[in-house]
């Protein structure tokens, strides 16, 4: 029962850390991303999780936030943002076509 303290700990920890935040997933899926919008709360940590649903290559590019990524097929990649200043973010594939095939959206980030 020695390792209860340490786990309260642990707990309360992971809630501190969890509650403040919020999340926002972006999929990929035939050669789009599924929500072309994605909203996020400015001044606050924000989890961007990425999802590439299709069974081939993408990218995940966000000029704004410096953010350019490769995914592979069915590939997941998650970015921790402390803090965002509002705005708007465009986000794309840079694989070349992609965009051009409607890969493309933005991140809408709240004051
Ligand atoms: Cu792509």
């Amino acid at each position: 029962m020695r390792f209860l303290p340490f786990l309260l700990f642990l707990c309360l920890l992971l809630t501190a850390c969890g509650g403040g935040g919020k999340s926002a997933t972006i999929r990929m899926k035939d050669m789009r991303y599924v929500a072309q919008e994605v909203q996020a709360q400015a001044g606050k940590s924000v989890t961007l999780r990425v999802f590439n649903e299709d069974g081939y290559a993408h990218a995940f590019d966000v000029d704004g936030l410096d953010i350019h990524v490769q995914l592979e097929a069915k590939e997941r990649r998650e970015f921790i943002i402390p803090s965002l200043a509002p705005g708007r973010y465009p986000f794309y594939c840079s694989t070349p076509g992609h965009q051009m095939a409607g890969m493309e959206g933005v991140l809408v980030v709240e004051p």
